[in-house]
């Protein structure tokens, strides 16, 4: 395969490069893409220097696979003129996810929708991502009726800017700000920016993606979407009410049978998911899995996962694996 990383320099994209290495993914040629500025740069993969290329001349090149991670405007804009020239683009920006043409995919729970003609693949968000992962198959068992869930995100969420920020920030350094607020010793209610009717655009992600990924609107969603000073990992509370009753060792038996998915729940000895953990592992950990007491059929979760990791760069890079095994591309 021909694959260009588009945003190569970044913080996903770099992951991205680590995540095709682990997993051997089949490169035959790899172009890294960034923006002019970075032109010229070199970053290393499987021991050898690639130089970083702009988009034009990656076009040109016609790669089998573009992999995306440069920002919403820069896949709005080029995104369309790479599946021109046919190649097909797995974008993790948010330009594309609501798109009635274009699937959002979470390969373990829709992949088997895709079908070559689908040139542009949107990645979902990384809170999604993590949240689905752990529903879709109690989903597919109880039926969600409504889902409560609160954020606590890593500020690599933000990008580079706000991991210095905070580095500053703790060592004492005056820097610039990614956030409006200090973000070591705080927790800030605002991730992305605010909507007309009083949510962020990281919650309203939440409410919508879910259901496209779900593929049921009539799932309820609602969001607080919280900034917390942890370098990677979001963490997510969710209090989810089904439609029928569940037993809670079948939803752990259920959790552990699910792939990607791993059960860390053993109170007796202290062991629940947390970010620190989470960093660096591809999967998406669940715990505190306990009955909400307080009405019929409904149970609490805590869900952590490396935001950077399956909230992003291994999910897109599943999902060109599985556009590889099944001859998609
Ligand atoms: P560059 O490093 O040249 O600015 P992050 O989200 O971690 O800030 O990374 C964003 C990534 O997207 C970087 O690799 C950045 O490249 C790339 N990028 C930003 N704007 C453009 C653009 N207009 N064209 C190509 N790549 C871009
Ligand atoms: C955050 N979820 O943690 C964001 C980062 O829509 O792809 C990714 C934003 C997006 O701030």
């Amino acid at each position: 395969m021909k694959v260009a990383i588009v945003g190569a320099t970044g913080l996903v994209g770099n992951v991205m490069l680590k995540v095709l290495e682990e997993r051997n993914f089949p490169v035959d040629e790899l172009l890294l893409v960034a923006s002019e500025r970075s032109v010229g740069k070199k970053i290393k993969f499987k021991g050898n220097e690639v130089d970083v290329i702009s988009i034009p001349t990656a076009i040109e090149k016609r790669p089998d696979i573009a992999l995306f991670s440069a920002g919403g405007g820069t896949s709005l804009e080029w995104a369309p003129k790479f599946a021109e020239v046919g190649t097909t683009v797995v974008d993790n920006s948010s330009a594309w996810r609501m798109d009635l043409s274009k699937k959002l995919v979470v390969p373990e729970i829709n992949a088997n929708q895709l079908t070559k003609e689908d040139k542009i693949i949107a990645n979902p968000n990384c809170s999604t991502i993590q949240m689905v992962m752990a529903l879709a198959p109690l989903h597919k068992k109880y039926k969600i009726k409504r889902i409560v869930v609160s954020t606590y995100q890593s500020v690599s969420g933000t990008g580079v800017k706000a991991v210095e920020q905070m580095e500053n920030e703790m060592a004492g350094i005056k820097g610039e700000m990614a956030y409006h607020y200090p973000i070591h010793k705080n927790a800030i209610p605002h991730c992305d920016v605010f909507e007309e009717n009083g949510y962020t655009k990281e919650e309203m992600k939440l409410v919508r993606e879910t259901q496209k990924i779900l593929n049921d609107k009539t799932i309820a969603v609602t969001a607080t979407a919280v900034r917390i000073p942890t370098a990677g990992g979001h963490s997510e509370s969710i209090n989810v009410e089904f439609e029928n009753d569940f037993n809670l060792t079948e939803v752990r038996e259920i959790l552990n049978e699910t792939d990607g998915v791993t059960v860390q729940d053993n109170l007796d000895v202290n062991v629940y998911p947390m970010p620190m953990y989470a960093n660096g592992k591809d999967d998406v950990f669940v715990g505190r899995i306990r009955r909400d007491g307080s009405q019929p059929n409904t149970l609490n979760l805590w869900v952590v996962s490396d935001n950077l990791r399956k909230g992003a760069a291994t999910n897109t890079v599943q999902i060109a694996e599985y556009l590889v095994r099944n001859a998609l591309v």
